[in-house]
């Protein structure tokens, strides 16, 4: 039977497990890339693991988070991970060269190889046909210390592209399409591969567009195949040489399929509060506009700004409008600098942002009250940007760009001619702000620097025989790890400090959360389906370790953080009957007795609820990797026990 392109990237990587969907694959990792918001504890995770120098074929560590530096934390924790970088034989690409997928994409993917990246986004790499996979920061330390990494064998989905894309349609809006079909719970436990004769129709970092975005699905990863488009673009990059050709066989099988005409798609948007709320922008309607933002690693490449650039020339942004642009690298700065677009943007109004995450992580650029800003980043989670009530609908650099210009949300098909782009032939490649590890005799004689803003990482248990303790939190579906542990200019900078940032735990949902489990000492928390959704973020699991969180209880889960979870030792349980999240109160005691034999010995979990007397059957998809890992109180107290 033949293959397709993911199942072959699995399998040229293939470690241990059996390729049977929902069977737990070990994967061989080949690059990993961090950047510093995750990057902090991820290094300080691998400090642990005393691991002398890294192993894979290509480590980078990225600065473009924490760039706001309003006090002393982000500054020093950039020359910690730089300090450790150097030490540990990984590329630091140091603040102000650009966002982490954006800068990897052009200077450093390779068709054929995996990637494990310490944010959600990295699926990035499957646009030049990586297997690009997002995962906690620990698992990314150990991968970087030669670990394997494991995924479970997600089903493969074939999405089937036919036509071409109309003039002002973008690669935008075929991912908002797979997202309005799909649902943000429709990708998880699966990967997204394009294919169809639409796909040569698309460049470089039009394919990255969609599968970066393809994080939102809740997807492992998403891949399209290394195609005369990819060696093109990698020629450009001074880089042919890292190209192989990648396609799926004429007979390989998929377990689903989804048909996609290029040519019948028209400007689409995210309407308020998630990724999947998609309809046309004709059918929202001109609805008023205060801010726009152009940038983020969804939509920051030299194409992107190119067309935002040609959209503007000449004209000048809406006065009751603030348009930001945050070109996605050096690279694409540079470029555009070069080239005059930027100074046709800058004559618009637009005001320039360095090239970094910026205001799609809530760095900078909060929306006024109740404000309406359109943004061509991926996520548009309630309250991320900063302001709480603000609305964010997520569009193309075009939908974009039209709507500065006119102050509304607009068609920009309405606007005027449409500016026609070609790459160029030849990017501007200077990795001077890249800066090469030091060799293994001169590492031997560098310092790590620790800040006094990095305070130690919790340490956790072997797990108890019972666990018992008060529903401390109920929540609904989709909860994202935004609403566990917000980002935000106030709050990133002390994405190193655990205690620091326990206070602001489900501050979205609850802001006497934190108190109230410190008053208990301990609490279980129980949600709906998809929870965990967003962000690879695993303070999103280590803050409620923490705060003494023992379970997490809920319908379903999404991928990294149900790992995250297990690799900081708290299990994670689903109800066999979903009806049963509906008969806990929050405040109810509840017990989970004899939980670790059950583990041990594979048998069902039970819920008693001590409260009203009822009991709930639980299960739990792990794998006897993972249970050990349980058992030893999470991944680092098994890692150091195995090594
Ligand atoms: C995000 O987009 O939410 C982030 C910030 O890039 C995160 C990582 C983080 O929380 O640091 C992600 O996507 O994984
Ligand atoms: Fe940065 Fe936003 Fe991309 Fe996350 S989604 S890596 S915050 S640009």
């Amino acid at each position: 039977m033949g293959m397709t392109i993911a199942q072959k990237l699995i399998k040229s990587h293939l470690v241990s497990g059996d390729m049977t969907a929902g069977h737990e694959v070990g994967l061989k990792i080949d690059q990993t890339l961090t950047q510093d918001a995750t990057g902090t504890m991820a290094y300080l995770e691998l400090e642990a693991m005393d691991i002398d120098r890294v192993k894979t074929e290509l480590s980078v560590a990225y600065i473009d988070h924490n760039t706001l530096q309003t006090g002393f934390e982000n500054a020093d924790d950039h020359r910690f991970i730089q300090s450790v970088a150097y030490k540990r034989g990984v590329y630091f690409s140091r603040p102000g060269n650009g966002i982490c997928h954006q800068v990897h994409l052009e200077r450093f993917g390779k068709p054929g190889k995996t990637l494990i990246g310490s944010d959600s986004h990295t699926p990035t790499g499957g646009g030049i046909g990586m297997l690009a996979m997002g995962a906690g920061g620990l698992d990314v330390a150990v991968a970087m210390g030669g670990g394997t990494y494991y995924i479970t064998m997600p089903k493969i989905v074939k999405v089937n592209l036919t036509g071409k894309l109309s003039p002002w349609v973008a690669a935008k809006d075929v991912i908002l399409e797979v997202l309005r079909i799909m649902t943000v719970k429709g990708g998880v436990g699966k990967i997204i591969e394009y294919s169809g004769e639409g796909v040569s129709t698309l460049s470089v970092p039009e394919r990255a567009t969609i599968t970066n975005m393809g994080a939102e699905l809740g997807a492992t990863t998403s891949v399209f195949p290394s195609d005369e488009v990819t060696k093109a673009f990698l020629k450009a990059q001074g880089r042919e040489e890292d190209w192989i050709e990648l396609k799926a066989d004429e007979d390989a099988v998929y377990d689903e399929v989804i048909d996609i005409d290029l040519s019948a798609l028209a400007p689409l948007a995210a309407q308020p509060h998630m990724p999947d709320r998609v309809k046309s922008v004709s059918e929202i309607g001109k609805i008023k506009v205060d801010q726009v933002c152009i940038g983020s690693c969804t939509n920051s490449s030299l194409l992107d700004m190119m067309k935002v650039a040609a959209i503007l020339k000449g004209r000048t942004v809406c006065p009751s409008v603030s348009l930001s642009i945050a070109p996605g690298s050096k690279q694409v700065l540079n470029m555009i600098a070069q080239n005059g677009a930027l100074s046709d943007m800058i004559d618009a109004g637009a005001r320039i942002l360095e090239s970094a995450c910026g205001p799609c992580i809530g760095m900078g650029q909060s929306p006024n009250s109740k404000g309406i800003s359109l943004r061509t980043f991926n996520r548009n989670f309630e309250g991320r940007s900063g302001t709480a009530d603000a609305g964010i609908y997520l569009v193309s650099p075009e939908v974009a760009a039209a709507s500065a210009l006119t102050g509304y949300l607009t068609d920009p098909r309405d606007l005027s001619e449409f500016p026609e782009i070609t790459l160029p032939e030849e990017f501007i490649i200077n990795d001077n702000m890249v800066v090469v590890p030091a060799s293994p005799d001169e590492a031997k004689d560098v310092e790590v620097m620790y800040g006094p803003n990095i305070k130690p990482f919790p340490t956790s248990e072997p797990m108890a025989e019972d666990i018992t303790a008060k529903a401390v939190l109920i929540v609904g579906d989709d909860i994202t790890t935004d609403h566990i542990m917000p980002a935000g200019a106030k709050i990133l900078p002390y994405r190193s400090n655990i205690p620091y940032l326990s206070q602001f735990c489900f501050g979205v949902c609850d802001k006497t959360f934190p108190e109230r489990i410190k008053a208990e000492g301990k609490g279980i928390i129980i949600g709906g389906a998809n929870y965990g959704q967003g962000s690879s973020r695993e303070h999103a699991a280590l803050v409620p370790l923490y705060l003494g969180v023992k379970a997490v209880i809920t319908k379903s889960f999404a991928r990294i953080h149900c790992a995250n979870l297990i690799n900081a030792g708290i299990i994670p349980l689903n109800f066999v009957n979903p009806d049963d999240y509906d008969k806990i109160t929050q405040g109810d005691e509840l017990s989970l007795e004899g939980i670790k034999s059950a583990i041990i010995s594979s048998s069902p979990a039970v819920l008693k609820n001590l409260t009203t007397g009822e009991s709930y059957e639980l299960k739990y998809d792990l794998s006897d990797r993972q249970k050990d890992i349980i058992l030893a109180g999470g991944l680092l107290n098994y890692t150091k026990k195995s090594m």
